[in-house]
């Protein structure tokens, strides 16, 4: 692991005075973010210090040694700017303030040098596809102010007939029609989130002088929010009517996409003097344009999000959960592994905001939580790329159970039901609340269950989101406590993979590919070898070890169950049962 050091009061920008609290990498000329692990904080539901039932950023200052005792390098921040909080921040009025619920740039600067204080980076959350229609942008756009007037995407035409086909990503149309501009604007979001106009070169030079601003408060990188959409094919025309979300093919991975993150990248990452890392929401990518993104001869992303794996099972919409197919996902997984691996980075992640809990999309949330729970961590910290723990993976929080549609928080799921209900598909909450329990991403976002006191320690107030029922024997006191925890196993986890490079930079090798339980891959490096063997299944299963596994030197790692240490001819697995075998010079 590259050592990190504090640095205060040394130039770092070459544009503005210098950043006051920087970290640095030792320059053996490996970027920090590989090596990192990274852990998101969903800001709302983290920690709440003042009783207003939302998290705050003092709660999470509160809670800067609990992130270092777990023993993660970076965090990614979901965004705390000024918002009406349509989408829970994704909708910012002002780039550079705070939203008071969450404190103020004061609380934000004790947040960074409390980090940076335990060698711990902070990445912060870039929306710039949209803006809230409260920012003064669009306020001022809608006026047809300059030269504000051309900042968003604006259509005259009759107000009964938007302007195209296209959906928002949240349901209906993803056109509103505005009555003080007497026109439509476009918004693939909420319709308080109104798309900005990225072929306009004041809007690009707005967003970047933002981003320079906060890159000179010492910040390490940026999450950018769906930014692989900031391009919109030329007319806007209509997108192809079946299938998917309409007029997608004209909003992913758009024409002038390259273009916009090369230029990006060069007027604000790549005139500071240390390494940043940024991560690009890609929904939509392929292996072949994330190169095109993160690859040595690509537009200087360090990795992107992509979705595929997560989709695996679904029907034509999100809503439309099916069975889970682990022979698809470890093809998905295997073309992404070896897709990178020479020339660019993979992100891993099982969870974030928007997706259900791991250990209940992917694992057994009952009778093998802990297990399963384990499993997953297991998989995320021995792949290809940088690992990234969503607030509340690392205890196996579940989803949630939502009895109306008045616990819902969530635009999404809110929209879900009340179009379900409008077009006769369900005749009340009941007939969808299966599909809300699956995959709504009000089952992300429920408080942080810090203890079993009431609302798992969360807020001493009323929590904007409910708690899940299971806080009492599921939270971070608990889960402290006992040795064999599933926190306890995510930060042996950590260590091992900081501890052995074969982890991080090992070429991917699957095996088994056709096996409908086990998943298993071997990583090499050099000499080194480690091999990982999962049992993604409730049931106990045995294999045979293939020639194309060489065993001989090979140890016990870690473990989610009592296993020897040596290799056998077989692998005899448990339900959910994780090992990783490493060489012995190790
Ligand atoms: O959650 C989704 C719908 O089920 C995704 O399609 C999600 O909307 C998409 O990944 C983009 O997500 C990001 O941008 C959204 C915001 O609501 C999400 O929270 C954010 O992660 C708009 O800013």
């Amino acid at each position: 692991m590259a050592v990190l050091r504090c640095l205060t009061g040394t130039p770092m920008s070459q544009r503005h005075s210098p950043p006051s609290n920087v970290l640095a990498t030792e320059t053996d000329g490996t970027p920090w973010w590989k090596e990192a692990v990274v852990y998101q904080i969903y800001p709302k539901s983290f920690n709440d210090t003042d009783a207003d039932g939302i998290g705050d950023i003092p709660g999470i200052v509160e809670k800067v040694d609990y992130l270092d005792e777990l023993g993660v390098d970076a965090v990614w921040l979901s965004p705390v700017y000024q918002s009406p909080q349509a989408d829970n921040g994704y909708d910012i009025s002002d780039y550079r303030a705070i939203d008071d619920q969450y404190g103020d740039l004061e609380d934000w600067g004790q947040l960074l040098a409390e980090l940076h204080d335990r060698d711990i980076r902070l990445i912060m959350d870039l929306v710039v596809n949209h803006t809230s229609d409260e920012h003064e942008w669009f306020k001022r756009s809608r006026r047809g102010e300059e030269p504000y007037d051309d900042y968003y995407y604006w259509r005259e035409g009759d107000p009964e007939t938007p302007p195209n086909n296209w959906d928002s990503f949240f349901g209906g149309s993803a056109w509103s029609y505005d009555d003080e501009r007497e026109a439509w604007y476009l918004h693939l979001f909420d319709e308080k989130q109104p798309d900005l106009n990225w072929r306009n070169p004041a809007v690009r030079e707005d967003v970047y002088d933002m981003m320079n601003w906060w890159l000179d408060r010492g910040i390490d990188g940026f999450r950018m929010d769906v930014i692989n959409l900031i391009s919109k094919t030329e007319g806007l025309p209509d997108g192809d009517p079946h299938g998917g979300l309409v007029g997608a093919e004209h909003f992913m991975n758009g024409p002038r996409v390259h273009e916009y993150f090369s230029e990006m990248i060069g007027q604000t990452i790549d005139t500071v003097d240390r390494e940043i890392m940024t991560v690009g929401e890609t929904p939509g990518v392929s292996v072949e344009d994330a190169r095109e993104y993160v690859g040595e001869d690509g537009d200087g992303l360090s990795m992107v999000f992509q979705f595929e794996h997560m989709g695996v099972g679904d029907g034509d919409s999100k809503w439309d959960a099916g069975e889970f197919d682990l022979v698809e996902f470890k093809q998905i997984f295997e073309r992404w592994q070896t897709g990178l691996a020479a020339d660019g980075w993979n992100s891993v992640y099982l969870s974030n905001h928007d997706q259900p809990r791991s250990v209940s999309q992917f694992g057994n949330d009952g009778e093998y939580r802990q297990e399963s729970a384990k499993l997953l961590g297991t998989f995320t910290h021995t792949l290809h790329g940088t690992p990234f723990v969503y607030q509340g993976e690392e205890l196996g929080m579940t989803n949630a159970s939502f009895e109306s549609i008045d616990e819902l928080r969530d635009v999404e799921a809110i929209n879900f039901v009340e179009e379900a209900i409008q077009d006769g598909d369900a005749e009340d909450y009941d007939d969808v609340r299966d599909a809300i329990e699956a995959v709504a991403r009000d089952n992300a976002r429920t408080p942080m269950q810090w203890s079993a006191d009431a609302n798992a320690g969360f807020t001493d107030g009323e929590p904007w989101l409910k708690v899940t029922d299971n806080y009492a024997d599921i939270n971070v006191a608990s889960e402290r406590e006992s040795r064999d925890s599933i926190f306890q196993y995510y930060r042996r986890l950590i260590d091992l993979r900081h501890d052995n490079d074969v982890l991080i930079y090992g070429d991917f090798e699957l095996h088994y590919p056709d096996h409908e339980s086990v998943f298993a891959y071997t990583r090499t490096l050099g000499e080194d070898r480690a091999l990982i063997v999962l049992n993604w299944s409730d049931e106990p299963t045995t294999v045979d070890i293939p020639d194309d596994i060489p065993t001989d030197d090979l140890e016990l790692a870690i473990a989610n169950q009592d296993v020897s240490t040596g290799v056998n001819a077989q692998f005899e697995l448990q339900p959910w049962d994780a090992r990783v075998y490493l060489t012995e010079s190790q």
